[in-house]
């Protein structure tokens, strides 16, 4: 089934939209629809493709096209100048796993039990298999699948929560963070130069897996993006040739710590080291372009790019850049939090900016949308954003919870976000956000409630440095109040799922290559 979009012939010029009255593409249904937007659908060509690009600690201010003075980003630049930029875009967590489970689930993380804190190599829980990811929703309508990167959604006993038991015909790539394994193993650039600072010790070197196997251990991180960019790139091409649609999921190790980058990128950027890794991710979205480019659909594939929380600050220059926004990785400030983003869809996505409030919750439901698929039956926190996408409409979404990266349900939000306001009920800062000169980012600014809440207006003052003065603004008691009765709904109507952290860890489950071999975690080395 084809989807395609277009406008009222009373509000479209021709030149930007997909679908008017002189297209050959125009069908029928599109004349009953013409006083708005509208979505036609008609069984001849394929439904779209999706792209989705996810980067790792990566800040707010970290891009070319976000203000940054030195990151070198002509590709993630070239799809903001040509698509939709978000400057109000969410992720759910501070951290990695309970982000990406919202990502792919379209539902906070504490739903399906991604709390608290993140998975390890060893983790017994993972995402829970009744829960229904971007794929699984897009496979019943005969799309080919392929995750390439970081999971970080579990891996389990036999492989139970690897990207193929969720739903992904491939998976080549690392199943956690690569800085969970130990240090001495971890290349950095350039290559004779270890890493610094703290890495998880004890546990196996860190394993590149395509599918359920291992193919190598210790991975060789400098020939890793060529390998992704590869078999990204035959992904398209075979999928294109199969006359298949496809989604690809590409979560970059870029530009979390340890950086790296391999013989393209390093030494090439201004910005040092994660100059380098960042500007290796943006090499594969060059090479992505260009395939899409060549197979001839670019015109029918929905690209979007965003990032699973803030910079991780306590690397100093070698973390990220939150620009503006407060504090960074692992607080719920909004450094930690509001991520770029940017859908990029060349003749359906007019090329523009918008400060609508959007979330990567609002991904599944898009997608499902876009290619005609059905929604999964459960609560989801995710609204479409395909008007706010093609006709650069309102927002669906006015509110934005915020979970700290150990959400408990006896807490609940930590802050909440309606329209410009952020209400902040509890505030903590983390390690992860140490170095700064701002005194509520690190470990020592420790967990504060606050009633009445911190309140920001983030139109204002979006590095929420300036609490309004609730005293002296009276009016703004019905704001407190409205957020008041939000965060009271939403609260009702959150089950927690059951923790999949508190499952705990057993050191038998760490990926090994030779899994008969000891002593480990040594011997794990092919
Ligand atoms: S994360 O980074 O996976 O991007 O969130 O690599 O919170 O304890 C976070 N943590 C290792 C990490 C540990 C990570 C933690
Ligand atoms: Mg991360």
């Amino acid at each position: 089934m084809h989807v395609t979009l277009c406008f009222g012939l009373s509000t479209a010029g021709p030149r930007n939209f997909p679908c008017y009255v002189n297209d050959s593409r125009m069908n029928s249904t599109c004349f009953l629809l013409f006083f708005g937007f509208c979505l036609c659908f008609s069984g001849a060509a394929s439904p779209p493709n999706f792209v989705l690009l996810f980067a790792d600690d990566l800040g707010f201010g970290d891009l070319g096209c976000y203000g940054h003075p030195t990151s070198l980003t002509p590709n993630l630049d070239r799809l903001a100048a040509g698509g939709l930029r978000f400057t109000d875009f969410y992720c759910t967590s501070p951290a990695c796993s309970p982000s990406r489970a919202s990502l792919l689930t379209g539902r906070y993380q504490t739903r399906s039990g991604i709390y608290p804190g993140v998975l390890y190599p060893g983790s017994v829980g993972g995402l829970p298999l009744n829960e229904t990811t971007i794929a699984e929703v897009l496979k019943p309508l005969g799309y080919a699948t392929a995750a390439i990167g970081k999971w970080h959604l579990g891996l389990g006993k036999n492989g139970t929560f690897l990207p193929t038991r969720q739903g992904f015909d491939h998976f080549l790539g690392i199943p956690y963070s690569h800085d969970q394994g130990p240090c001495s193993n971890l290349t950095c650039f350039p290559p004779d130069v270890k890493c610094f600072g703290v890495c998880d010790v004890g546990c196996v070197t860190v394993p590149l897996m395509y599918n359920e196997v291992i193919k190598q251990q210790p991975v060789n991180f400098l020939d890793l993006e060529e390998a992704y960019s590869d078999f990204a790139t035959n992904f398209i091409f075979t999928s294109v040739k199969k006359k298949q649609p496809f989604f690809l999921y590409y979560p970059s190790h870029h530009t979390h710590y340890p950086q790296y980058a391999g013989e393209g990128a390093a030494g090439k950027s201004q910005r040092g080291p994660f100059g380098d890794a960042l500007l290796e991710l943006d090499n594969t979205i060059g090479n992505l372009l260009t395939t899409l480019e060549k197979t001839g659909v670019i015109n029918n594939t929905l690209i979007f790019f965003s990032a699973d929380n803030g910079p991780e600050l306590m690397r100093m220059s070698r973390g990220g850049n939150a620009g503006p926004l407060k504090c960074g990785k692992s607080t719920t400030y909004d450094g930690g939090m509001r991520e770029p983003a940017i859908a990029y869809w060349p003749g359906t996505i007019r090329p523009g900016v918008t400060h609508e409030l959007a979330s990567t919750l609002d991904i599944l439901p898009t997608f499902v949308r876009l290619a005609g698929a059905e929604l999964p039956k459960v609560m989801l926190d995710g609204v479409d954003m395909t008007e706010l996408l093609i006709k650069q409409a309102k927002s669906k979404r006015e509110t934005m919870m915020f979970y700290p990266t150990d959400a408990t349900e006896k807490h609940g939000l930590f802050a909440l976000r309606l329209g410009k306001y952020k209400a902040h009920f509890y505030t903590q800062g983390s390690i992860k956000s140490s170095t700064t000169p701002d005194h509520d980012c690190p470990g020592s600014a420790i967990l504060k409630a606050h009633d009445p809440p911190l309140l920001f207006d983030l139109e204002a003052d979006p590095s929420e440095n300036y609490p309004l003065p609730l005293s002296k603004r009276p009016e703004l008691q019905a704001v407190l109040e409205q957020i008041e009765k939000v965060k009271q709904q939403f609260e009702a109507s959150m089950v927690f799922g059951v923790s999949q952290m508190l499952k705990g860890q057993d050191s038998s489950l760490e990926p090994c290559c030779n899994p008969q071999c000891t002593p480990k975690p040594s011997c794990c080395q092919c």
